[in-house]
C-alpha cells in the first residue's frame, strides 16, 4: 500500500507549522510513505496535491493542517465547496464567498474511517475528536479538492484531512497545544487504522452544536 501524507508550510505569522513538522517525523511500518509540504496558497496547494496523486498513484491520501485553538487531533468528516478567507494566504489571495470548484457539489464526505481513527487515538491516550468543519480557508480548499478528485477520478482512493493543534514551541500560551512527537504518533495510528479498517465504526461522533 502506498500512502501520501502532506503537511502545510507556516502561515498567518507563525514561523513553523506543526502539521509539516509532525508529518516528516512519521516512520512507515509495513507501507510505502510519500510525504510533502503543501504551500498555504489557494492557487498553488491543489496543483501540488494533484501532481502528487498523479505521480505516486497512492491507495491513501491524508492531508494535515494546523488548527490553532483546537485541543485535540481532529479528523475531518465534511469538505465544503466554499472559500471564505479571514486572512490572506501566503500568495496574498483572500477569496470571499467563492466555490473551491465551480458547479461541483456543495460538500463531500471523507472516505477515511474517522470514528475508528478517533477510537484508536483515544485508546493510545491521545486527545481526539471527529470534526464536522475544516473551516473555509486553505485546508478546507485542499480537502474539498482532494475529495472532488476521489469523486470524479479515483473512486477507490481513501482520502481525508486531519487538523492538529498548535505545538508548544510555537508560543501561543493561551491556546492548547500538543507535542509534535505525539502528533506524529497520532498520524501513524490514523494511517494504520485506515489500512486495517475497511468500514468505519457505527458509533456516534455527532455533536449537539
Ligand atoms: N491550516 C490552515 C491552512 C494551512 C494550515 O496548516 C487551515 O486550517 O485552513
Amino acid at each position: 500500500m502506498r500512502v501520501v501524507l502532506t503537511g502545510f508550510e507556516p502561515f498567518g505569522g507563525d514561523r513553523t507549522n506543526p502539521s509539516w513538522d509532525a508529518v516528516r517525523q512519521v516512520i512507515p511500518t509495513g507501507y510505502e510513505l510519500v510525504t510533502a509540504e503543501l504551500p498555504c496558497s489557494f492557487t498553488e496547494s491543489l496543483v501540488a496535491l494533484r501532481a502528487l496523486v498523479a505521480e505516486h498513484s497512492p491507495d491513501v491520501v491524508i492531508c494535515v493542517g494546523q488548527a490553532g485553538g483546537r485541543a485535540a487531533i481532529t479528523p475531518e468528516r465534511v469538505a465544503i465547496n466554499l472559500n471564505d478567507a479571514r486572512i490572506p494566504d501566503n500568495s496574498g489571495a483572500q477569496p470571499i464567498d467563492e466555490p473551491v470548484i465551480p458547479h461541483a457539489p456543495a460538500a463531500y464526505f471523507t472516505t477515511l474511517p474517522v470514528k475508528a481513527c478517533v477510537a484508536a487515538l483515544r485508546a493510545a491516550g491521545i486527545p481526539a475528536a471527529v470534526s464536522h468543519t475544516a473551516g473555509t480557508f486553505v485546508c478546507n480548499h485542499v480537502f474539498y479538492g482532494l475529495m472532488h478528485l476521489v469523486a470524479t477520478e479515483h473512486p477507490d482512493l481513501r482520502a481525508g484531512f486531519v487538523h492538529v493543534p498548535y505545538a508548544p514551541e510555537q508560543g501561543h500560551p493561551e491556546s492548547p497545544s500538543l507535542a509534535t512527537s505525539t502528533v506524529a504518533k497520532a498520524l501513524s495510528l490514523i494511517i494504520s487504522t485506515t489500512l486495517t479498517t475497511p468500514t468505519d465504526l457505527h458509533t456516534t461522533a455527532g455533536t449537539l452544536h
